[in-house]
């Protein structure tokens, strides 16, 4: 900007006294904003060029107003005043469009910076699979439920009650020793993770009458040495159903369509007697094996047989701890390991990679 200001001295002060050097005045502050506006403006600057202009307090604009308009002759106020309203609306919209042009041009940039390409490759998220345990349930559970069984799923922490005495295992009982487990020392006679999920079926005939047709999977607890088919925790899933008039042959039909459901319907099965605190007769049911069709091979050490799980008709004495009527009612249960299932299965002989969470192994069972 020009070092001279000459809206600080008066037009008879700069020597304008005719119209038309009063209209030159205001010309050459006019030609002297353009220029300003075309070499100055810019974001930088642009509140300091605007307050330099159109300033309120010490504006070009109000200085003119001061210094030209106010102090003018009465013969040459009206030109004057005609001129300074010329010169402020021409100021006043040249800044408004440069005030839009900045910003738009901001506008721009901005969005330019935003842009998104299109033709770029995308970020890949690799998919992960269901774990093979996961896959196993959801195969079983679909059999069961499509037979009318409803899935029921309670806590792995448990007390010795639901978990050993209702069940018919009372203190002392050589079937504890075997599912010895972890106990959480504390208040009312401790707590202790659960051996198997039977605790939630006694807690559900508690609250429920019959007929009951439940499934129940989750994760189980027992003192075991680990080895290649051991682990102090399984994943399990019992089954239970209670009604009035439930036979051995309703189990045994049961258990048929499972096996062919679970393995295929060229699957054969076999009820081995056993025995269960929880149920009486109890059995272990077996599946001609899937590997050789039962001729004999190494994976069912030449019997032709495959374990499968064990199962009976729920001892009349567990219905006396959940009050139901042992007269009137009958029922079967049953309770398999998952991870057994998912190893027979599909040919695993190592039950740790089943949780060593190495991809190289899982990615097997897609
Ligand atoms: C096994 C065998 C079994 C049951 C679990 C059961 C539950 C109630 C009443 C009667 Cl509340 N029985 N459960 C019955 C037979 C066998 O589990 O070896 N599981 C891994």
């Amino acid at each position: 900007m020009a070092a001279i200001d000459p809206a600080s001295k008066t037009l008879a002060q700069l020597g304008a006294a005719t119209p038309e050097a009063v209209v030159q005045k205001f010309a050459e502050v006019r030609a002297r904003f353009d220029a300003d506006l075309v070499a100055d403006a810019n974001p930088q600057n642009w509140s300091a060029f605007v307050a330099n202009w159109s300033g309120r307090k010490s504006g070009m604009l109000t200085k003119i107003g001061d210094n030209w308009l106010k102090p003018a002759p009465k013969e040459l106020k009206p030109i004057v005043g005609q001129e300074f309203q010329k010169l402020k609306s021409h100021i006043e919209s040249a800044l408004e469009s440069k005030r839009q042009e900045i910003e738009s041009a901001a506008d721009h940039a901005a969005a330019a910076r935003d842009q998104i390409d299109l033709s770029l490759p995308g970020v890949e998220r690799p998919i992960g699979t269901q774990h093979l345990i996961r896959q196993t349930y959801d195969e079983l559970l679909r059999i069961f439920l499509s037979i009318g069984f409803s899935v029921v799923e309670g806590p792995e922490i448990e007390t010795p009650y639901y978990n050993f005495e209702a069940l018919n295992i009372p203190e002392h009982h050589p079937a504890r020793d075997n599912m010895d487990t972890f106990y959480i020392e504390g208040a009312r006679g401790g707590h202790l993770l659960r051996t198997h999920t039977s605790p939630m079926q006694i807690r559900t005939m508690e609250k429920q009458q019959p007929p009951v047709r439940i499934v129940v999977p989750g994760k189980v607890y027992r003192r075991d040495n680990p080895d290649a088919t051991h682990g102090y925790m399984f994943h399990q899933i019992e089954g239970l159903a209670v009604d009035t008039d439930i036979t051995f042959c309703d189990f045994k039909g049961t258990v048929e369509y499972f096996v062919r459901e679970f393995l295929g319907p060229q699957a054969k099965t076999r009820l081995r007697p056993s025995y269960f605190p929880f149920t009486e007769p109890s059995a272990e049911v077996d599946a001609s094996c899937h590997v050789c069709g039962g001729s004999g091979c190494r994976i069912c050490k030449f019997s032709g047989w495959i374990e499968l799980f064990g199962a009976g008709m729920v001892n009349p004495a567990v219905y006396g701890f959940v009050k139901y009527d042992a007269e009137k009612l009958s029922g079967f249960a049953f309770g398999m390991g998952v991870d057994r299932l998912a190893m027979m299965k599909y040919g695993i002989t190592e039950l740790p990679l089943l949780f060593q969470n190495d991809v190289r192994f899982l990615r097997q069972f897609p």
